[in-house]
């Protein structure tokens, strides 16, 4: 019998939720281990450099810190049940789901986490708390539960979250679920009957927090088709299935993507433009710092500042990299679809300065 994959996470985390999925859905042996404090002293600290989750643990001892080279270090030694399309359209709505998953999606699911801290006080007390270990008596690990959650509550300024735009986060979730809806009426995944990328980093968000939140949670009463795709997304085992024939992109996502490219990418290509002049500015940085200065976020009408992040543009780079390989018809194919969902424009920007990641930091590549 082969020895499990072990990943450390936890059920309320974010990006837990969207490697948990993956690794069912592919059949991978794994186990899954609380990351409790104890094992980010013993083990995830000393072993990534890093305080995230998820880290995966092989059987042959070697380490992977983030979701997406989790996802790629698995995608290479199982290559059956490929959740990347291999047809040129269908692979850059992905890779641009993932973004948008990855990076867009904190705002709804801190928001609701956080800004109804009172309303869900007592769960996430609890379900903060576990990280004291499940042996360790349930006031203590409340008390624990309060120290935890002290930084995760403070990022909502750092991502632009306030009383200006929490009304609008909301207006535009709440457009997000009924296009989502509309679409998953038709479709199991984004692309299909086979989830892709971009189904696992939205599973993330709308599992980890607006469905185990009790607040958010009341948004999905009459998400019938949604709810349907958090539990098969989440179940133990699943079918196959197959991306749409011909490189099909069904039209229910336009409006998703439209948003995307309205107002994510838009934060996304300044986050690129001013980490180019951050690295101009510290050429003898050995690691990009997590944060580098503040611009502004506008959603659904609403503005605030917030701190810019240069990891998107590690993700980013993702999409593009793949719609920059594309030539003659397969890119002519790209660009139709990328006029539909206004992004043309948006996709011919030119990155100044890479990054790539080493050792779990991000870097200058
Ligand atoms: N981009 C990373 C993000 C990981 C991440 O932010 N994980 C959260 C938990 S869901 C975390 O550990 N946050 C700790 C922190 O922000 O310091 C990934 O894809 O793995």
């Amino acid at each position: 019998m082969t020895k499990p994959y072990t990943l450390y996470g936890t059920d309320h985390s974010y990006y837990t939720g969207k490697v948990r999925p993956y690794l069912r859905y592919k059949g991978i042996p794994y186990r899954e281990k609380l990351a409790t404090l104890w094992q980010f002293k013993r083990f995830i600290i000393p072993r990534t450099g890093q305080r995230f989750i998820p880290v995966l643990h092989t059987p042959d001892d070697e380490v992977v810190q983030d979701t997406t080279d989790i996802i790629d270090f698995l995608e290479g030694r199982f290559p059956e049940r490929g959740i990347y399309p291999a047809s040129p359209k269908q692979k850059l709505v992905a890779l641009l789901f993932e973004v948008y998953g990855d990076e867009w999606f904190p705002l709804p699911a801190m928001h609701y986490r956080w800004s109804y801290f009172n309303e869900q006080r007592t769960y996430i007390m609890d379900s903060f708390g576990v990280v004291a270990g499940r042996f360790v008596p349930r006031l203590a690990r409340r008390q624990v539960g309060r120290l935890i959650w002290g930084p995760f509550k403070g990022a909502l300024g750092p991502l632009g979250i306030s009383d200006k735009t929490g009304p609008a986060i909301e207006a535009w979730f709440e457009q997000f679920l009924n296009h989502f809806e509309t679409h998953l009426a038709k479709h199991d995944y984004l692309l299909g009957s086979r989830p892709s990328i971009g189904d696992f980093a939205l599973a993330g968000p709308l599992y980890a927090h607006i469905w185990l939140d009790p607040v958010p949670r009341q948004l999905l009463k009459d998400k019938l088709n949604v709810t349907s795709w958090i539990q098969r997304i989440n179940a133990e085992s699943q079918p196959e299935g197959e991306f749409l024939p011909g490189d099909k992109v069904p039209v229910t996502l336009m409006p998703m993507l439209k948003h995307l490219f309205a107002e994510q990418w838009p934060l996304l290509l300044d986050t690129s433009t001013k980490l180019a002049a951050w690295l101009e500015a510290n050429p003898n940085k050995q690691r990009i710092s997590r944060a580098i200065g503040e611009h502004q976020l506008h959603i659904n009408g609403a503005t605030e500042k917030r701190l810019i992040f240069p990891y998107a543009q590690w993700m980013m780079q993702r999409p593009m990299d793949h719609y920059r390989s594309l030539k003659g018809e397969d890119k002519a194919a790209a660009d139709e679809l990328l006029t539909h969902c206004d992004g043309y424009q948006a996709m011919q920007f030119n990155i100044p300065r890479r990054v790539s990641r080493n050792y779990n930091k991000l870097v200058a590549a």
